[in-house]
């Protein structure tokens, strides 16, 4: 029996940290499902579809790991594949609180999927989209930042706004 996590989140767009808590989520599971979850409410830099095509390019290499697109409940989806878990990194106290009441609920709307927390790489404990938004907007480096196989199409789609 194949144990299914899913790794959900906005990625928009995905980031180093965000590679790194997949990767390790690769380890520890037969199939990880990368899940680009749509909010219409939330402005996005990148359409869903562009969201899902860099973390394809960003995973490729990664055997074990798809990448899929979905609106709605993440409990229905989890339940849909037949999935154990939602693996999420955990940055700092200030993700604490609102990643509790996410576990919760989920737990309440569905109780034999667990969410796991990994704590983040020391080295990306800084690192989120908004930041590399901001600094790629206004030409900063962010090669550190972002998977190599997608830092040129960030850059070009962010680094030539014009102010
Ligand atoms: N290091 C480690 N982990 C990181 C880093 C980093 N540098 N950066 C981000 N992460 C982790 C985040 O903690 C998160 O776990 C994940 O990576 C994704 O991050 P983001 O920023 O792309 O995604 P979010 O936080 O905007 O995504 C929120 C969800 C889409 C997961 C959430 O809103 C959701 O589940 N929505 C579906 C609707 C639903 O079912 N809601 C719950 C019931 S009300």
């Amino acid at each position: 029996n194949e144990r299914i996590a899913i790794c959900p989140g906005s990625f928009d767009p995905v980031t180093m940290g965000h590679l790194d808590i997949i990767r390790r989520a690769s380890v520890l599971f037969d199939k990880v499902i990368v899940l680009v979850v749509v909010n219409p409410v939330k402005n996005t830099s990148f359409t869903p579809e562009e969201r899902v095509e860099l973390i394809r390019k960003s995973v490729e290499g990664i055997p074990n790991v798809e990448v899929d697109l979905y609106m709605g409940l993440l409990v229905d989806y989890v339940r849909s594949k037949g999935a154990v878990a939602i693996v999420k990194g955990l940055r700092a106290m200030s993700d604490f609180e609102y990643e509790f009441q996410m576990a919760l609920i989920n737990k309440k709307m569905l109780p034999y999927a667990e969410t796991i927390f990994l704590t983040t790489a020391a080295n990306y404990q800084y690192l989120s989209s908004s930041l590399v938004k901001n600094v790629a907007t206004f030409g900063g480096d962010i090669s550190d930042l972002v998977p190599r196989a997608i830092h040129d199409e960030v850059v070009a789609r962010l680094g030539n706004a014009d102010m």
